[in-house]
């Protein structure tokens, strides 16, 4: 089979809901991945930043074939052998009292919602029905119908109402607009993610999270971090919150909490926010299930051993000066936190990011757009030195050759 045909059978079997690049991958070791005819590429998504630790890692991919072959689910209806040792470890890693394991990111998103809203009556004493909770213009938190019903963007809320009420839209980076809607007795929480990503890797003023967390704290409000994309190293400290000494009431992790290697999220929040939640009031078939809970402690486990949150920091900032370095009209903007950057493209003529992306596939390096001028620069967070230069020089050569 040739790459086309492989092409033609997805567009044939598949929901046509995706519009990749034309590559078809089928091999992955850190920071690369490798088509079907044996061509390798420079992964600078790194599957929306799921594979920080780099592809198959091994550490993780054996803690996945150990657990396999013993025990992989069990359901909740028991306990077992698993469960607790990943709970004792992702609580004390990242400092909570209590984790509820979850195994996609919007479950973690509507998780964290249904717990904010249960705080707020059980503990806030906001009347029955009535909490409300803010939301950021631009945010991208997952596809279900209550997370689409906070969204912006046409793309994704657009032919798919009616809609979950009880979200207050204000724009991002915006502490006037905060401070106002905070007035509001019925607000029980505010979601954010610290780095907007889907929006083009939008990064807000220093300050914005700090005020925001105390402006929220003032009010009895639940500060609520969406770390999805922006945790576990990608930004160059564990959380990105961390860059301002932000403690979330409730966070919400997924992507590389598993290395890429297994649908994980979890939410960690205190006991006073985490045991408002009662049995049989929440739960997940598979959350936490013995392979989730071995592939994650080996994937944060990974992340210590091998300072990715410092290579992230250290890298960002060589990449991002790289970047800088090209010279041409092309490039209008370049920003980002650690290894979780964007480069914005000027249009030339009919030619958009898709099209640089196109090139730069062709150049040995992987990239998507977003946002037609806009592409996102993240890969795993493994890379070195010299294979971020190599990757700059490649990035710099496409585009002052387009
Ligand atoms: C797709 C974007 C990235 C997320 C945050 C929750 C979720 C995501 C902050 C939901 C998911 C993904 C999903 C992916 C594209 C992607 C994405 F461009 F759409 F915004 F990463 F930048 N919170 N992000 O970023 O997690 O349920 O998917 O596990 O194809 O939709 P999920």
């Amino acid at each position: 089979m040739k790459p086309i045909d492989y092409i033609n059978r997805e567009n044939l079997y598949g929901a046509h809901n995706y519009h990749p690049l034309p590559v078809v991958l089928d091999r992955g070791e850190g920071v690369f991945v490798w088509d079907i005819e044996g061509k390798r590429y420079f992964d600078f998504l790194s599957a929306y930043s799921a594979v920080n630790q780099g592809h198959c890692h091994p550490k993780i991919i054996n803690a996945l074939i150990q657990q396999a072959s013993r025990l992989t689910l069990t359901s909740r209806a028991f306990y077992n052998s698993t469960l607790g040792e990943y709970e004792e470890f992702v609580t004390k890693y990242f400092c909570y009292d209590k984790v509820l394991p979850m195994n996609t990111g919007v479950e973690g998103d509507e998780t964290a919602l249904k717990l904010c809203r249960k705080w707020a009556y059980t503990r806030k004493g906001i009347a029955e029905n009535q909490a409300k909770i803010i939301v950021c213009d631009g945010n991208f938190h997952g596809r279900t119908i209550t997370v689409i019903s906070m969204s912006t963007d046409p793309d994704s809320y657009g032919g798919f109402g009616p809609f979950t009420p009880g979200f207050i839209k204000i724009p991002y980076n915006d502490i006037p607009a905060l401070k106002l809607a905070l007035e509001d007795p019925n607000i029980a929480g505010f979601l954010v993610e610290p780095i907007q990503g889907e929006a083009g890797v939008f990064v807000p003023d220093e300050g914005y999270l700090r005020t925001a967390f105390n402006l929220c704290k003032a009010k009895n409000v639940l500060f609520i971090a969406d770390e999805v994309q922006t945790g576990i190293a990608r930004t160059g400290k564990l959380l990105a919150c961390d860059h301002e000494q932000v403690r979330p009431d409730i966070l919400i992790l997924g992507k590389a909490l598993s290395g890429g290697v297994y649908p994980i999220s979890a939410v960690l929040a205190d006991d006073d926010i985490m045991l408002t939640i009662k049995p049989g009031e929440h739960g997940s078939t598979f959350g936490g299930n013995p392979i989730a809970a071995k592939v994650a402690i080996a994937a944060l486990e990974v992340i210590k051993d091998e300072k990715l949150a410092e290579n992230a920091e250290r890298l960002g900032k060589i990449f991002r000066s790289e970047l800088l370095n090209i010279k041409s009209n092309r490039i209008e903007l370049i920003r980002g936190k650690g290894l979780l950057n964007a480069a914005i493209i000027r249009p030339k003529g009919s030619q958009t990011a898709w099209d640089v992306c196109l090139a730069l596939k062709e150049n040995g390096l992987l990239a998507k757009p977003t946002h037609d001028h806009i592409i996102r620069f993240a890969p795993p967070l493994v890379i070195t030195e010299e294979q971020v230069m190599e990757a700059a020089g490649i990035i710099r050569k496409t585009i002052e050759w387009m």
